[in-house]
């Protein structure tokens, strides 16, 4: 069975050079799983190209140059300039993103982003249509394209189609806030596979349809729900996110990122090092985080010169006012720290705000004592995952947010956190900086463990095993056993 793989965005970035176009495969942990199976089996990854800008000519040229260096075809949905801002910066991220992150205080609910993103789902169910084969199986991915099932099943489209979501799944007290819930949830049911990150997503979903569909007739297991409606049948279940384990322990082996690490440690002697990885995101909860970080300095004056927070933020979705509120906030709390408790020899916080290249974020992750994972609420946050496979010596501590999708998996090993808890997380980066190295090596062992046997390949598996779909031979498989 081929797979016809359906995203927002295509995996590769288009760039511009004087007059010259060229593209560049995306990053990430779902391109590196999903690159294999679509090779072997011949695949098709359809989505928008990322930019309005281009003439239809060249971005034909450069996407079929990129499918032969690749090995799989893709295909772009183009879109308007007012598309995309209506519905990827309206509907996508002024309605959906923060009222599934539990945010319905920063939802816009324009009228008009709902009209934009019927017709973007239209402009995507067309180009499937003209690509899928009778036997592929079309895998749409995340909150962008929940209607996109229904789209192709008006349009005739008989294939099996399946869905995963990446983002958390909001109970129906939530939910419910929304104007088209019961257009969006009836859309979804049109998935004959419906993929959530935790247990706690699928009992949301499983709830949500209880209330507004009373028609539908669900049989419930803890990892899955049946849900029958009319003539069709749709399964919900749980299948939590890895990352490629060997990449990251590997990469983080690399010379050049242990010694990057060994420079970082020696800039850094007899301190701890505190880490905090973040997309710009209000949902990552840095302004809280930051705000912990000076209650602990402000309650434990022994720690001050000894922890030193290094925060990481990578610019994202800049054109969206909350999120440039968002940036200024951050800054000017970071000022007001540094400039309280600053002394000779020790800033306390160091702020960067910037793409770091992978050998660099690699190397910040080996070398961290802490790592700080404080989400308000993530479906599952794949940093917590990539820093705990690069914790070679398997000195740091993870301190997790119980609203991240992760703590399902990781919250046994982790120092668990309620993040709007000021108090609460100071106290948990003391009790982390204190812990001793027995204690931080058995628990990082047990999540290495975890992370490695769980990887993004094993998440494949486990998924395409529900849609009826082999995992591919040209697959490594999941690694099962102890980690070196
Ligand atoms: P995101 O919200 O983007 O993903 P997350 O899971 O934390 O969040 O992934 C962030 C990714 O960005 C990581 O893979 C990380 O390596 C990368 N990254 C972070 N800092 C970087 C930097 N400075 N430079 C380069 N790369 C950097 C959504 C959901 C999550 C869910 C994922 C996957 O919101 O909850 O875990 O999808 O399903």
């Amino acid at each position: 069975m081929r797979i016809l793989f359906v995203s927002n965005r295509l995996p590769l970035v288009i760039e511009k050079n004087g007059s010259d176009w060229s593209t560049q495969r995306g990053s990430g942990g779902l391109v590196t799983a999903l690159d294999p199976v679509l090779k072997r089996s011949g695949g098709i990854w359809v989505g928008w190209p990322g930019t309005a800008d281009i003439e239809i000519n060249t971005l034909n040229t450069l996407l079929a140059d990129f499918s032969e260096r690749e090995g799989y075809r893709v295909a772009a949905v183009p879109l308007t300039a007012e598309e995309y801002k209506h519905f990827y910066e309206g509907y996508c991220n002024q309605i959906v993103w923060p009222l599934f992150h539990d945010l319905q205080s920063l939802c816009n609910f324009q009228p008009d982003y709902w009209a934009s993103a019927l017709k973007v789902e239209q402009k995507f169910a067309e180009v499937v249509q003209r690509h899928a084969q009778p036997n592929d199986l079309i895998w749409v991915q995340d909150y962008q394209l929940m209607g996109l099932g229904k789209a192709l099943a008006d349009r005739g489209v008989g294939n099996k189609i399946a869905f995963f979501l990446h983002i958390p799944f909001p109970p129906p007290d939530i939910f419910c806030k929304l104007p088209w819930r019961t257009d969006v949830l009836k859309a979804l049911l049109h998935y004959e596979v419906i993929g959530l990150q935790t247990m706690r997503d699928l009992r949301n979903f499983s709830d949500c349809v209880n209330a507004l569909l009373p028609d539908v007739e669900q049989r419930r297991t803890s990892r899955q729900s049946r849900m029958m409606l009319e003539e069709r049948c749709s399964v919900a279940g749980v299948f939590p996110i890895g990352i490629d384990f060997e990449e990251f322990a590997g990469g983080a082996a690399e010379p050049r990122v242990a010694q990057n690490a060994a420079e970082l440690r020696k800039n850094y002697p007899d301190r701890q090092i505190v880490l905090g990885v973040d997309r710009l995101d209000y949902t990552k909860g840095v302004p809280y985080r930051l705000r912990s970080f000076a209650r602990m300095l402000e309650r434990y004056p022994d720690l001050r010169r000894k922890v030193t927070l290094f925060q990481v933020v990578v610019p994202s979705r800049e054109a969206v006012p909350q999120y440039q509120d968002l940036k200024a906030e951050i800054e000017q709390m970071v000022a007001h720290i540094n400039g309280k408790y600053t002394e000779p020899g020790w800033v306390p916080i160091h702020y960067v705000f910037k793409h770091v290249d992978r050998s660099e974020l690699l190397a910040w992750y080996r070398v961290a004592d802490i790592a700080l994972v404080t989400s308000l609420k993530d479906g599952m946050n794949l940093v917590a995952k990539e820093y705990c496979a690069c914790q070679l010596d398997g000195n740091g501590v993870l301190v997790l947010s119980e609203f991240a999708g992760a703590s399902e998996q990781l919250g046994r090993w982790a120092v668990l956190v309620n993040p709007y808890d000021i108090d609460g997380v100071a106290d948990a980066i003391k009790l982390a900086a204190l812990m001793t190295p027995a204690e931080r090596r058995s628990a990082m062992e047990k999540l290495r463990t975890n992370i490695r046997e769980q990887n993004v390949y094993w998440w494949l598996s486990q998924f395409l095993k529900v849609c009826g779909t082999r995992v591919n031979d040209a697959m490594p498989p999941p690694t099962i056993g102890k980690v070196a």
